[in-house]
Protein backbone atom coordinates (compact mmCIF):
# COMPACT_ATOMS: atom_id res chain seq x y z
CA UNK A 1 0.00 0.00 0.00
CA UNK A 2 1.32 3.66 0.02
CA UNK A 3 2.54 3.28 3.55
CA UNK A 4 5.93 2.55 1.50
CA UNK A 5 6.23 5.62 -0.49
CA UNK A 6 8.84 7.57 0.65
CA UNK A 7 8.31 11.15 0.70
CA UNK A 8 10.99 14.37 0.61
CA UNK A 9 12.15 16.06 3.83
CA UNK A 10 9.89 19.16 4.52
CA UNK A 11 13.56 21.34 3.40
CA UNK A 12 13.42 19.95 -0.15
CA UNK A 13 10.25 21.63 -1.02
CA UNK A 14 11.45 25.17 -0.70
CA UNK A 15 10.66 26.11 -4.05
CA UNK A 16 12.45 29.17 -6.21
CA UNK A 17 8.74 30.44 -6.27
CA UNK A 18 9.59 34.01 -4.98
CA UNK A 19 8.48 36.89 -6.85
CA UNK A 20 5.83 34.52 -9.15
CA UNK A 21 3.70 37.21 -11.25
CA UNK A 22 1.22 36.00 -13.89
CA UNK A 23 -0.21 37.05 -16.24
CA UNK A 24 2.23 38.96 -19.09
CA UNK A 25 -0.46 40.90 -20.93
CA UNK A 26 1.05 44.12 -23.12
CA UNK A 27 4.33 43.34 -21.74
CA UNK A 28 2.91 44.33 -18.13
CA UNK A 29 2.69 41.44 -15.61
CA UNK A 30 -1.55 41.86 -14.32
CA UNK A 31 -3.46 39.56 -11.76
CA UNK A 32 -7.31 38.41 -13.47
CA UNK A 33 -9.12 41.35 -14.04
CA UNK A 34 -11.80 40.39 -11.52
CA UNK A 35 -9.15 39.76 -8.75
CA UNK A 36 -9.43 36.01 -8.11
CA UNK A 37 -6.84 33.53 -8.43
CA UNK A 38 -6.20 29.56 -8.61
CA UNK A 39 -4.69 27.36 -6.31
CA UNK A 40 -1.56 25.21 -7.92
CA UNK A 41 -1.27 22.03 -5.98
CA UNK A 42 2.00 19.76 -5.45
CA UNK A 43 0.05 16.55 -6.10
CA UNK A 44 2.53 14.71 -3.92
CA UNK A 45 1.66 16.32 -0.73
CA UNK A 46 -1.45 18.23 -1.93
CA UNK A 47 -0.04 21.27 -0.42
CA UNK A 48 -0.90 24.66 -1.80
CA UNK A 49 2.61 25.82 -3.61
CA UNK A 50 0.85 28.85 -5.18
CA UNK A 51 -2.07 31.20 -6.90
CA UNK A 52 -2.77 32.15 -9.98
CA UNK A 53 -4.70 34.74 -11.91
CA UNK A 54 -7.94 33.07 -12.66
CA UNK A 55 -8.12 34.98 -15.86
CA UNK A 56 -11.72 34.54 -17.76
CA UNK A 57 -12.72 36.65 -21.05
CA UNK A 58 -11.73 40.19 -20.17
CA UNK A 59 -8.04 39.15 -19.57
CA UNK A 60 -8.30 36.82 -23.20
CA UNK A 61 -9.61 39.89 -24.75
CA UNK A 62 -6.92 42.28 -23.16
CA UNK A 63 -4.24 39.62 -24.66
CA UNK A 64 -5.53 39.14 -27.76
CA UNK A 65 -5.98 42.86 -28.06
CA UNK A 66 -2.48 43.42 -27.49
CA UNK A 67 -0.85 40.82 -29.57
CA UNK A 68 -3.23 41.93 -32.81
CA UNK A 69 -1.79 45.59 -32.03
CA UNK A 70 1.27 43.88 -32.14
CA UNK A 71 1.43 41.97 -35.31
CA UNK A 72 2.04 44.47 -37.79
CA UNK A 73 5.92 45.33 -36.92
CA UNK A 74 6.64 42.02 -35.72
CA UNK A 75 5.56 40.38 -39.05
CA UNK A 76 7.84 42.91 -40.46
CA UNK A 77 11.43 41.80 -38.34
CA UNK A 78 13.55 39.79 -40.30
CA UNK A 79 13.21 36.27 -39.17
CA UNK A 80 16.50 35.79 -38.39
CA UNK A 81 15.85 38.79 -36.05
CA UNK A 82 13.25 37.01 -34.70
CA UNK A 83 15.54 33.10 -34.59
CA UNK A 84 18.32 35.36 -32.47
CA UNK A 85 15.27 35.91 -30.13
CA UNK A 86 14.07 32.55 -29.80
CA UNK A 87 18.15 31.61 -29.25
CA UNK A 88 18.46 34.40 -26.19
CA UNK A 89 15.05 32.76 -24.94
CA UNK A 90 16.96 29.38 -25.07
CA UNK A 91 20.08 30.84 -23.25
CA UNK A 92 18.10 32.50 -20.47
CA UNK A 93 16.35 29.04 -19.49
CA UNK A 94 19.53 27.46 -19.84
CA UNK A 95 21.07 29.89 -17.12
CA UNK A 96 17.92 28.80 -15.13
CA UNK A 97 17.28 25.43 -16.11
CA UNK A 98 17.55 24.05 -12.30
CA UNK A 99 15.24 26.19 -10.90
CA UNK A 100 12.31 26.01 -13.56
CA UNK A 101 12.89 21.74 -13.10
CA UNK A 102 11.92 21.95 -9.75
CA UNK A 103 8.88 24.37 -9.83
CA UNK A 104 8.30 21.52 -12.99
CA UNK A 105 8.22 19.00 -10.92
CA UNK A 106 6.60 20.35 -7.47
CA UNK A 107 3.66 21.47 -9.80
CA UNK A 108 3.61 18.32 -12.06
CA UNK A 109 4.01 15.75 -10.28
CA UNK A 110 6.94 14.54 -12.69
CA UNK A 111 10.17 13.36 -11.01
CA UNK A 112 13.03 15.97 -11.02
CA UNK A 113 15.86 13.66 -12.12
CA UNK A 114 13.77 11.37 -14.47
CA UNK A 115 11.17 13.84 -16.08
CA UNK A 116 11.44 17.33 -14.99
CA UNK A 117 15.01 18.04 -15.78
CA UNK A 118 14.79 16.84 -19.07
CA UNK A 119 11.91 18.32 -20.11
CA UNK A 120 13.98 21.70 -19.17
CA UNK A 121 16.54 20.45 -21.56
CA UNK A 122 14.28 19.72 -24.22
CA UNK A 123 12.33 23.06 -24.20
CA UNK A 124 15.99 24.17 -24.42
CA UNK A 125 16.49 22.25 -27.59
CA UNK A 126 13.08 22.86 -29.00
CA UNK A 127 14.03 26.64 -28.41
CA UNK A 128 17.62 26.71 -30.20
CA UNK A 129 16.15 24.70 -33.32
CA UNK A 130 13.17 27.00 -33.74
CA UNK A 131 16.02 30.01 -33.36
CA UNK A 132 18.05 28.80 -35.94
CA UNK A 133 15.54 27.61 -37.97
CA UNK A 134 13.09 30.23 -39.01
CA UNK A 135 14.97 31.52 -41.24
CA UNK A 136 13.57 28.60 -43.95
CA UNK A 137 10.52 30.30 -44.29
CA UNK A 138 10.88 30.59 -47.72
CA UNK A 139 8.62 30.43 -50.85
CA UNK A 140 8.99 28.98 -54.27
CA UNK A 141 9.64 30.38 -57.74
CA UNK A 142 7.45 29.20 -60.91
CA UNK A 143 7.58 30.47 -64.55
CA UNK A 144 4.69 30.13 -65.80
CA UNK A 145 5.26 30.45 -69.39
CA UNK A 146 6.49 33.06 -71.86
CA UNK A 147 6.39 36.90 -70.20
CA UNK A 148 4.83 35.49 -66.68
CA UNK A 149 6.34 34.66 -63.62
CA UNK A 150 5.27 33.81 -60.13
CA UNK A 151 6.27 33.58 -56.79
CA UNK A 152 5.33 32.62 -52.96
CA UNK A 153 5.92 34.12 -50.41
CA UNK A 154 5.11 32.44 -46.49
CA UNK A 155 3.24 34.81 -44.52
CA UNK A 156 2.13 34.78 -41.17
CA UNK A 157 -1.69 34.30 -39.70
CA UNK A 158 -1.84 36.93 -36.85
CA UNK A 159 -2.63 36.10 -33.53
CA UNK A 160 -1.90 32.67 -32.72
CA UNK A 161 -3.99 31.41 -29.48
CA UNK A 162 -1.69 28.09 -27.78
CA UNK A 163 -3.83 26.17 -25.44
CA UNK A 164 -1.67 23.57 -23.14
CA UNK A 165 -2.21 20.77 -20.85
CA UNK A 166 -0.32 20.11 -17.65
CA UNK A 167 1.20 16.72 -18.93
CA UNK A 168 4.25 18.41 -20.33
CA UNK A 169 3.77 22.03 -20.37
CA UNK A 170 7.14 23.61 -20.39
CA UNK A 171 8.05 21.79 -23.95
CA UNK A 172 4.54 21.62 -24.96
CA UNK A 173 4.65 25.30 -24.54
CA UNK A 174 8.05 25.82 -26.42
CA UNK A 175 7.43 24.13 -29.30
CA UNK A 176 4.35 26.77 -29.71
CA UNK A 177 6.63 29.47 -28.88
CA UNK A 178 8.79 28.25 -31.38
CA UNK A 179 6.56 27.53 -34.19
CA UNK A 180 4.11 30.66 -33.72
CA UNK A 181 7.08 33.25 -33.09
CA UNK A 182 9.54 32.24 -35.34
CA UNK A 183 7.19 32.52 -38.36
CA UNK A 184 6.21 36.17 -37.51
CA UNK A 185 2.96 35.45 -35.71
CA UNK A 186 2.32 37.09 -32.26
CA UNK A 187 1.25 34.60 -29.15
CA UNK A 188 -1.53 34.71 -26.49
CA UNK A 189 -0.29 31.02 -24.39
CA UNK A 190 -2.58 29.83 -21.88
CA UNK A 191 -0.81 27.22 -19.54
CA UNK A 192 -2.90 24.49 -17.90
CA UNK A 193 -4.65 25.61 -14.78
CA UNK A 194 -2.95 21.99 -12.51
CA UNK A 195 0.53 23.81 -13.95
CA UNK A 196 1.21 26.92 -15.10
CA UNK A 197 4.02 27.66 -13.10
CA UNK A 198 6.79 26.73 -14.59
CA UNK A 199 5.60 28.46 -17.88
CA UNK A 200 4.76 31.55 -15.91
CA UNK A 201 9.10 31.15 -15.09
CA UNK A 202 9.51 31.45 -18.56
CA UNK A 203 7.35 34.19 -19.69
CA UNK A 204 9.58 36.04 -17.08
CA UNK A 205 12.48 35.71 -18.79
CA UNK A 206 10.74 35.89 -22.33
CA UNK A 207 9.06 39.52 -21.12
CA UNK A 208 11.76 41.68 -22.05
CA UNK A 209 13.09 39.86 -24.88
CA UNK A 210 10.04 40.18 -27.29
CA UNK A 211 8.21 43.50 -27.81
CA UNK A 212 5.22 43.94 -25.89
CA UNK A 213 2.64 42.52 -27.03
CA UNK A 214 4.20 39.68 -29.33
CA UNK A 215 4.47 36.86 -26.26
CA UNK A 216 1.57 37.06 -23.80
CA UNK A 217 0.60 34.59 -21.39
CA UNK A 218 -3.14 34.00 -19.76
CA UNK A 219 -4.15 31.85 -16.45
CA UNK A 220 -7.13 30.53 -15.98
CA UNK A 221 -9.58 27.86 -16.74
CA UNK A 222 -9.91 26.10 -20.32
CA UNK A 223 -14.04 26.88 -19.46
CA UNK A 224 -13.33 30.48 -18.77
CA UNK A 225 -9.77 31.67 -20.32
CA UNK A 226 -9.31 28.76 -22.44
CA UNK A 227 -12.78 28.96 -24.34
CA UNK A 228 -12.62 32.69 -24.44
CA UNK A 229 -9.26 32.49 -26.77
CA UNK A 230 -10.35 29.26 -28.70
CA UNK A 231 -13.78 31.54 -29.66
CA UNK A 232 -11.63 35.14 -30.05
CA UNK A 233 -12.89 36.52 -33.31
CA UNK A 234 -9.62 37.97 -33.46
CA UNK A 235 -7.69 35.31 -32.92
CA UNK A 236 -6.25 33.56 -36.22
CA UNK A 237 -5.10 30.56 -34.89
CA UNK A 238 -5.32 28.09 -32.55
CA UNK A 239 -3.07 25.87 -31.41
CA UNK A 240 -4.36 22.80 -29.14
CA UNK A 241 -3.02 19.98 -27.22
CA UNK A 242 -5.04 18.32 -24.65
CA UNK A 243 -8.01 15.82 -24.47
CA UNK A 244 -9.92 14.60 -27.44
CA UNK A 245 -13.22 16.08 -25.78
CA UNK A 246 -11.73 19.47 -25.78
CA UNK A 247 -10.29 19.37 -29.00
CA UNK A 248 -13.48 18.80 -30.47
CA UNK A 249 -15.09 21.85 -28.88
CA UNK A 250 -11.90 23.89 -29.73
CA UNK A 251 -12.33 22.65 -33.45
CA UNK A 252 -15.75 23.96 -33.52
CA UNK A 253 -15.18 26.97 -32.00
CA UNK A 254 -12.31 27.54 -35.27
CA UNK A 255 -14.56 26.08 -37.44
CA UNK A 256 -17.09 28.53 -36.67
CA UNK A 257 -14.77 31.55 -38.14
CA UNK A 258 -12.70 29.47 -40.83
CA UNK A 259 -10.03 30.22 -37.79
CA UNK A 260 -7.01 27.30 -38.81
CA UNK A 261 -6.74 24.77 -36.07
CA UNK A 262 -3.68 21.99 -35.18
CA UNK A 263 -4.77 19.67 -32.49
CA UNK A 264 -2.36 17.28 -30.35
CA UNK A 265 -4.70 14.93 -28.91
CA UNK A 266 -4.90 11.88 -27.21
CA UNK A 267 -3.49 8.35 -27.96
CA UNK A 268 -3.94 4.74 -27.41
CA UNK A 269 -0.71 3.30 -28.72
CA UNK A 270 0.41 0.07 -29.37
CA UNK A 271 4.18 -1.42 -28.56
CA UNK A 272 4.45 -4.80 -30.83
CA UNK A 273 7.57 -7.22 -29.81
CA UNK A 274 8.25 -9.59 -32.33
CA UNK A 275 9.92 -12.69 -31.00
CA UNK A 276 13.54 -11.90 -32.80
CA UNK A 277 12.88 -8.81 -30.14
CA UNK A 278 13.36 -10.82 -26.85
CA UNK A 279 15.92 -13.48 -27.53
CA UNK A 280 18.08 -13.96 -24.13
CA UNK A 281 20.65 -11.30 -24.72
CA UNK A 282 18.21 -8.78 -26.56
CA UNK A 283 15.64 -9.32 -23.16
CA UNK A 284 16.78 -6.82 -20.74
CA UNK A 285 17.58 -3.76 -23.66
CA UNK A 286 13.90 -4.29 -24.48
CA UNK A 287 11.73 -4.69 -21.07
CA UNK A 288 13.73 -1.27 -20.61
CA UNK A 289 12.29 0.05 -24.24
CA UNK A 290 8.65 -1.49 -23.13
CA UNK A 291 9.00 0.33 -19.80
CA UNK A 292 9.97 3.74 -21.33
CA UNK A 293 7.22 3.61 -24.28
CA UNK A 294 4.94 2.89 -21.54
CA UNK A 295 6.40 6.02 -19.54
CA UNK A 296 5.70 4.86 -16.24
CA UNK A 297 8.61 7.63 -14.87
CA UNK A 298 5.76 9.57 -15.94
CA UNK A 299 2.94 7.83 -14.48
CA UNK A 300 1.57 6.90 -17.89
CA UNK A 301 0.14 10.39 -18.10
CA UNK A 302 1.24 10.80 -21.94
CA UNK A 303 -0.27 11.04 -25.33
CA UNK A 304 2.56 8.97 -26.85
CA UNK A 305 2.44 6.23 -24.14
CA UNK A 306 2.80 3.03 -25.53
CA UNK A 307 -0.09 2.24 -23.28
CA UNK A 308 -0.99 -1.67 -25.24
CA UNK A 309 1.69 -4.32 -25.24
CA UNK A 310 0.96 -7.17 -27.95
CA UNK A 311 3.79 -9.91 -27.37
CA UNK A 312 4.63 -12.87 -29.79
CA UNK A 313 2.82 -15.56 -27.44
CA UNK A 314 6.35 -17.72 -28.05
CA UNK A 315 7.90 -15.07 -25.83
CA UNK A 316 4.91 -13.68 -23.77
CA UNK A 317 5.71 -14.84 -20.28
CA UNK A 318 9.78 -13.96 -20.66
CA UNK A 319 8.98 -9.93 -21.54
CA UNK A 320 6.25 -9.99 -18.93
CA UNK A 321 8.64 -11.37 -16.39
CA UNK A 322 11.49 -9.20 -17.11
CA UNK A 323 9.16 -5.88 -17.48
CA UNK A 324 7.63 -6.80 -14.34
CA UNK A 325 11.61 -6.91 -12.86
CA UNK A 326 12.46 -3.60 -14.54
CA UNK A 327 9.38 -1.94 -12.91
CA UNK A 328 10.05 -3.49 -9.45
CA UNK A 329 13.37 -1.64 -9.70
CA UNK A 330 11.79 1.79 -9.98
CA UNK A 331 11.25 4.05 -6.62
CA UNK A 332 8.08 6.21 -6.15
CA UNK A 333 8.22 8.95 -4.01
CA UNK A 334 7.98 12.74 -4.24
CA UNK A 335 9.20 14.74 -7.18
CA UNK A 336 12.03 16.40 -5.72
CA UNK A 337 13.52 13.51 -4.26
CA UNK A 338 16.48 12.23 -6.36
CA UNK A 339 16.09 8.95 -5.79
CA UNK A 340 12.57 9.03 -7.50
CA UNK A 341 11.81 7.62 -10.62
CA UNK A 342 8.05 7.93 -10.56
CA UNK A 343 6.10 10.42 -8.93
CA UNK A 344 2.67 11.83 -8.89
CA UNK A 345 -0.87 11.67 -10.80
CA UNK A 346 -2.03 15.28 -11.32
CA UNK A 347 -4.89 15.56 -9.20
CA UNK A 348 -7.63 13.78 -7.49
CA UNK A 349 -9.96 13.18 -10.21
CA UNK A 350 -6.87 11.76 -12.71
CA UNK A 351 -6.13 9.45 -10.07
CA UNK A 352 -9.59 8.51 -9.60
CA UNK A 353 -10.39 8.33 -13.07
CA UNK A 354 -7.34 5.65 -13.18
CA UNK A 355 -8.71 4.05 -9.95
CA UNK A 356 -12.09 3.27 -12.28
CA UNK A 357 -10.26 2.08 -14.61
CA UNK A 358 -8.32 -0.37 -13.44
CA UNK A 359 -10.89 -1.70 -10.42
CA UNK A 360 -13.57 -1.92 -13.44
CA UNK A 361 -11.23 -4.63 -15.34
CA UNK A 362 -10.22 -6.26 -12.64
CA UNK A 363 -14.00 -7.05 -11.32
CA UNK A 364 -14.48 -8.19 -15.13
CA UNK A 365 -12.15 -10.68 -14.61
CA UNK A 366 -9.05 -9.16 -15.87
CA UNK A 367 -5.49 -10.56 -14.14
CA UNK A 368 -3.18 -8.13 -12.58
CA UNK A 369 0.48 -8.93 -12.84
CA UNK A 370 2.02 -6.47 -10.95
CA UNK A 371 0.43 -3.69 -9.41
CA UNK A 372 -2.84 -3.33 -7.39
CA UNK A 373 -6.18 -1.51 -8.00
CA UNK A 374 -5.43 2.18 -6.48
CA UNK A 375 -6.16 2.29 -2.71
CA UNK A 376 -8.36 4.91 -1.20
CA UNK A 377 -6.43 7.85 -0.32
CA UNK A 378 -6.78 10.24 2.77
CA UNK A 379 -6.99 13.89 2.79
CA UNK A 380 -2.96 14.20 2.64
CA UNK A 381 -1.70 11.32 0.72
CA UNK A 382 0.02 12.02 -2.40
CA UNK A 383 -1.64 10.71 -5.46
CA UNK A 384 1.03 7.72 -6.10
CA UNK A 385 -0.93 4.83 -7.74
CA UNK A 386 1.87 1.76 -8.40
CA UNK A 387 2.00 1.06 -12.38
CA UNK A 388 -0.02 -2.21 -12.94
CA UNK A 389 0.28 -4.34 -16.06
CA UNK A 390 -2.57 -6.04 -17.03
CA UNK A 391 -3.30 -9.32 -18.73
CA UNK A 392 -5.90 -11.92 -19.82
CA UNK A 393 -8.34 -8.96 -21.07
CA UNK A 394 -11.20 -8.56 -23.25
CA UNK A 395 -10.50 -6.95 -26.79
CA UNK A 396 -13.37 -4.65 -26.27
CA UNK A 397 -12.73 -3.69 -22.48
CA UNK A 398 -12.32 0.04 -21.81
CA UNK A 399 -8.83 -0.15 -20.30
CA UNK A 400 -7.68 -1.84 -23.69
CA UNK A 401 -9.70 0.78 -25.97
CA UNK A 402 -9.67 4.02 -23.99
CA UNK A 403 -6.76 6.52 -23.22
CA UNK A 404 -5.83 5.84 -19.16
CA UNK A 405 -3.49 8.43 -18.62
CA UNK A 406 -2.07 6.41 -15.99
CA UNK A 407 0.46 3.79 -15.25
CA UNK A 408 -1.86 1.28 -16.73
CA UNK A 409 0.02 -1.15 -19.41
CA UNK A 410 -2.37 -4.15 -20.79
CA UNK A 411 -0.53 -7.13 -22.15
CA UNK A 412 -2.09 -9.54 -24.90
CA UNK A 413 -0.11 -12.45 -26.67
CA UNK A 414 -0.08 -12.58 -30.35
CA UNK A 415 0.68 -15.37 -32.92
CA UNK A 416 0.10 -13.75 -36.74
CA UNK A 417 1.24 -10.32 -38.09
CA UNK A 418 -1.62 -9.49 -39.52
CA UNK A 419 -4.04 -10.30 -36.28
CA UNK A 420 -1.45 -7.86 -34.01
CA UNK A 421 -1.80 -5.15 -36.82
CA UNK A 422 -5.53 -5.58 -37.04
CA UNK A 423 -5.79 -4.81 -33.36
CA UNK A 424 -2.88 -2.21 -33.67
CA UNK A 425 -4.72 -0.66 -35.85
CA UNK A 426 -8.61 -1.47 -34.40
CA UNK A 427 -8.69 2.36 -32.33
CA UNK A 428 -9.92 5.42 -33.26
CA UNK A 429 -6.66 7.32 -32.18
CA UNK A 430 -3.26 7.26 -34.54
CA UNK A 431 -0.63 8.59 -32.71
CA UNK A 432 2.72 6.51 -31.86
CA UNK A 433 3.70 3.27 -32.37
CA UNK A 434 6.80 0.85 -30.93
CA UNK A 435 7.65 -2.27 -33.02
CA UNK A 436 10.66 -4.18 -31.59
CA UNK A 437 12.14 -6.64 -33.77
CA UNK A 438 15.40 -6.75 -36.07
CA UNK A 439 14.13 -8.09 -39.06
CA UNK A 440 14.27 -4.85 -41.71
CA UNK A 441 11.46 -6.54 -43.32
CA UNK A 442 9.27 -7.27 -40.67
CA UNK A 443 9.94 -3.63 -39.80
CA UNK A 444 9.43 -2.29 -42.76
CA UNK A 445 6.15 -3.96 -43.68
CA UNK A 446 4.38 -2.46 -39.63
CA UNK A 447 5.69 0.52 -40.37
CA UNK A 448 3.94 0.61 -43.76
CA UNK A 449 0.69 -0.95 -42.19
CA UNK A 450 0.22 0.36 -38.90
CA UNK A 451 -1.93 3.63 -38.85
CA UNK A 452 0.01 6.37 -36.91
CA UNK A 453 1.48 9.68 -36.71
CA UNK A 454 5.00 8.44 -35.37
CA UNK A 455 6.33 4.80 -35.43
CA UNK A 456 9.65 4.27 -33.48
CA UNK A 457 11.66 0.93 -34.08
CA UNK A 458 13.75 -0.77 -31.39
CA UNK A 459 13.48 2.55 -29.79
CA UNK A 460 10.97 4.29 -27.12
CA UNK A 461 12.22 8.00 -26.94
CA UNK A 462 10.73 11.34 -26.80
CA UNK A 463 10.17 13.84 -29.84
CA UNK A 464 13.50 15.21 -30.91
CA UNK A 465 13.48 18.90 -32.88
CA UNK A 466 13.43 18.66 -36.75
CA UNK A 467 11.01 15.67 -36.66
CA UNK A 468 7.43 16.02 -37.33
CA UNK A 469 5.27 14.67 -34.72
CA UNK A 470 1.38 14.79 -34.60
CA UNK A 471 -1.50 12.33 -35.20
CA UNK A 472 -3.69 10.80 -37.34
CA UNK A 473 -7.86 9.79 -36.76
CA UNK A 474 -8.57 11.38 -33.67
CA UNK A 475 -5.00 12.07 -32.21
CA UNK A 476 -4.93 15.37 -33.77
CA UNK A 477 -4.50 17.73 -37.25
CA UNK A 478 -1.17 18.53 -37.91
CA UNK A 479 2.61 18.27 -36.92
CA UNK A 480 4.78 20.02 -34.76
CA UNK A 481 8.68 20.15 -33.72
CA UNK A 482 9.90 20.94 -37.13
CA UNK A 483 9.94 23.38 -39.44
CA UNK A 484 7.71 22.05 -42.02
CA UNK A 485 5.17 21.69 -39.63
CA UNK A 486 5.31 25.34 -38.77
CA UNK A 487 5.46 26.28 -42.19
CA UNK A 488 2.12 24.73 -43.01
CA UNK A 489 0.29 25.33 -39.64
CA UNK A 490 1.08 28.82 -38.88
CA UNK A 491 1.72 30.43 -42.06
CA UNK A 492 -0.29 30.89 -45.39
CA UNK A 493 1.30 30.89 -48.95
CA UNK A 494 0.90 34.12 -51.26
CA UNK A 495 1.28 33.72 -54.98
CA UNK A 496 2.58 37.05 -56.83
CA UNK A 497 2.01 37.07 -60.53
CA UNK A 498 4.11 38.94 -62.64
CA UNK A 499 3.30 39.75 -66.59
CA UNK A 500 7.26 40.37 -67.58
O1 LIG B 1 -7.28 17.84 -20.42
P1 LIG B 1 -8.01 19.08 -21.08
P2 LIG B 1 -7.48 17.29 -18.93
C1 LIG B 1 -6.11 13.65 -22.18
C2 LIG B 1 -5.95 12.48 -21.28
C3 LIG B 1 -6.47 12.99 -19.98
C4 LIG B 1 -7.62 13.81 -20.44
C5 LIG B 1 -8.12 14.84 -19.49
O2 LIG B 1 -6.72 11.40 -21.72
O3 LIG B 1 -6.90 11.98 -19.14
O4 LIG B 1 -7.13 14.41 -21.60
O5 LIG B 1 -7.10 15.76 -19.14
C6 LIG B 1 -7.80 23.61 -21.59
N1 LIG B 1 -11.82 25.44 -24.22
N2 LIG B 1 -4.94 14.47 -22.30
O6 LIG B 1 -8.89 17.38 -18.49
O7 LIG B 1 -9.22 19.42 -20.32
C7 LIG B 1 -7.30 23.34 -20.20
O8 LIG B 1 -7.41 24.47 -19.39
C8 LIG B 1 -10.51 25.71 -24.36
C9 LIG B 1 -4.09 14.20 -23.41
O9 LIG B 1 -6.50 17.95 -18.10
O10 LIG B 1 -8.09 18.78 -22.52
C10 LIG B 1 -5.85 22.96 -20.48
O11 LIG B 1 -5.08 24.13 -20.66
N3 LIG B 1 -9.57 25.14 -23.58
C11 LIG B 1 -3.02 15.16 -23.54
C12 LIG B 1 -5.96 22.19 -21.81
O12 LIG B 1 -7.20 22.61 -22.38
C13 LIG B 1 -9.96 24.28 -22.65
C14 LIG B 1 -2.60 16.01 -22.47
C15 LIG B 1 -5.97 20.68 -21.68
O13 LIG B 1 -6.97 20.27 -20.80
C16 LIG B 1 -11.31 23.95 -22.46
C17 LIG B 1 -3.58 16.22 -21.44
C18 LIG B 1 -12.27 24.58 -23.29
N4 LIG B 1 -13.58 24.32 -23.19
C19 LIG B 1 -4.68 15.45 -21.39
N5 LIG B 1 -11.40 23.04 -21.46
C20 LIG B 1 -2.02 14.97 -24.61
N6 LIG B 1 -2.42 14.89 -25.86
O14 LIG B 1 -0.84 14.96 -24.32
C21 LIG B 1 -10.14 22.80 -21.04
N7 LIG B 1 -9.26 23.55 -21.74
Amino acid sequence: SNAAIKTAPADALALPMEGLKGQLIDGTWTPARDGTTLDVVNPCHRSVIAAVGAGKKPDADAAVAAAKAAFPSWRRMAARSRGALLTELANRVAAHAEDIARVLAAETGNALRTQSRPEVQSTIEVLRYYGGVVSEQKGETLPLGPGLFSFTTREPLGVVAAIIPWNSPLVLAAVKIGMALGTGNTLVLKPAEDAPLAVIKVAELAADIFPKGVFNLVTGTGEDAGAALSGHPDVAKISFTGSVEVGKLVAHAAAGRIARATLELGGKSPTIVYPDAATPERLDALATNVVNAMRFARQGQSCTAGSRLYVHRDVFDAVLGKVVEKLGALRIGDALDEATDIGAIINEERYAAVRDFVREAVEAGGEIVTGEVPPELSASDGFFPRPVIFKNLGNDWRVVREEVFGPVLVAIPWDSEDEVIGWANDTHYGLAAYIFTHDVTAALKAAERIDAGWLQVNRAGGQIPGMSYGGIKQSGIGSEYSIEGALEAYTARKSVTINV
